[in-house]
């Protein structure tokens, strides 16, 4: 009876002492908050303004309740072991009090959460709409006239945004930071999201939904500029004066560099530099000399002949790309050289 009260006390000051030590611990955490991106639409704002809200709010609950155990377990601790234990009955006022002051709080961040939501979900009308394809591991984007891009999104500022997205294989999620926006990206179904931007320049995409090896690379950005260069950027041709190699430059950034390098080093891939030319080794222990037939077949239908001691991991871009894209890649993979 005696060893056991003793320890009781013990314990309390020991469950204490760890509640402070994880408060102390989390305090500091708070001020990191600011480190987001800074926004770049209407709805980023308010989705800060309501975060920073719950944030402060839920600091302050914390410090009520850690101070009020605090004090409580200082004023009212067993002094010594003849005191009896407090007997302590419920108290109808108190109890409901707290009740019904967290529900009104809980409702008011609900409301607001929803009236947000709401906005965030719901596109305008009359909003220009894009079409966005993830895939193992990179987004490309279908602009109405026919236009393609995979190096980034081009979108016009203060113009409401819709983008219709699906995925050729898994599921992946479309995130830019700066917009405070985020949806899953499925297969065989379109899934929507609507952006206004506020601020020309580049704002980050991150895929958010792990979807294999490569997920870490599957970056993009959205290119914000101003309307007038936007029509001008829309209705020219996006290879005009560009060398072959250029060309296959441009592509090569926005479709392969989540697999491969410029350089002889490997990523999921083989590093590209130097390959034509050289003896290629595969699966099926025969080889070859890589020629142009041989890059163009590696990307229209990478399953064909697997290269030695890598996955059969990539996408087959047979249908993704236009003739002079092809050549720019065949050219532009011919001029990469080993480094020295
Ligand atoms: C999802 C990752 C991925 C992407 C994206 C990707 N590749 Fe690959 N690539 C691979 C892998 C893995 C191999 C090796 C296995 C094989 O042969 O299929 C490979 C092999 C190759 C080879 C043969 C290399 C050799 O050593 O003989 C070429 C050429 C190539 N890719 C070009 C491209 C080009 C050009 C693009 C962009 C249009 C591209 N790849 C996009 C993963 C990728
Ligand atoms: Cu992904």
């Amino acid at each position: 009876m005696f060893a056991h009260s003793c320890m009781g006390a013990n314990k309390k000051t020991g469950t204490a002492m760890i509640y402070i030590f994880i408060f102390l611990l989390l305090l500091p955490l708070s001020a990191f908050s600011s480190a987001f991106p800074s926004p770049a639409t209407p709805i980023s704002t308010e989705v800060d303004q309501m975060y920073y809200f719950i944030h402060v709010l839920s600091l302050g609950c914390g410090l009520l309740i850690v101070g009020a155990f605090i004090l409580f377990a200082v004023l009212y601790r067993r002094k010594n072991n003849s005191q009896a234990t407090a007997t302590v009955h419920h108290n109808a006022w108190l109890e409901w009090t707290w009740s019904i002051i967290p529900f009104f709080i809980f409702m008011f961040m609900f409301a607001w959460g929803w009236l947000v939501y709401d906005k965030m979900r719901t596109p305008y009308k009359n909003a220009l709409e894009i079409h966005v394809y993830g895939q193992m591991w990179n987004w490309d984007y279908v602009y109405k006239n026919g236009r393609k891009t995979a190096e980034a999104l081009y979108v016009p500022v203060n113009t409401p945004v819709k983008l219709i997205m699906t995925s050729r294989d898994v599921i992946h999620s479309f995130y830019v930071p700066a917009f405070r926006i985020k949806q899953d990206v499925l297969p065989n179904r379109y899934t929507a999201l609507w952006f206004k931007a506020t601020r020309k320049g580049l704002f980050n995409i991150f895929c958010t939904e792990y979807c294999g090896t490569g997920h870490y690379s599957m970056l993009s950005k959205v290119h914000v500029m101003s309307l007038e260069d936007w029509e001008k950027w829309i209705s020219t041709d996006p290879y005009e004066g560009l060398s072959m190699v250029e060309i296959g430059q441009k592509v090569f950034r926005g479709r392969c560099t989540a697999c491969h390098q410029t350089t002889t080093q490997k990523m999921i891939g083989p590093g590209l530099a130097g390959i034509f030319g050289s003896v290629r080794h595969f699966e099926e222990q025969d080889s070859l000399t890589a020629d142009e037939n041989y890059i163009r077949e590696s990307i229209l239908n990478p399953s064909v002949r697997i290269v030695k001691d890598f996955p059969d991991q990539m996408t087959p871009f047979a249908g993704l790309l236009q003739e002079e894209e092809m050549t720019g890649l065949v050219e532009y993979i011919k001029s990469l050289k080993p480094e020295k």
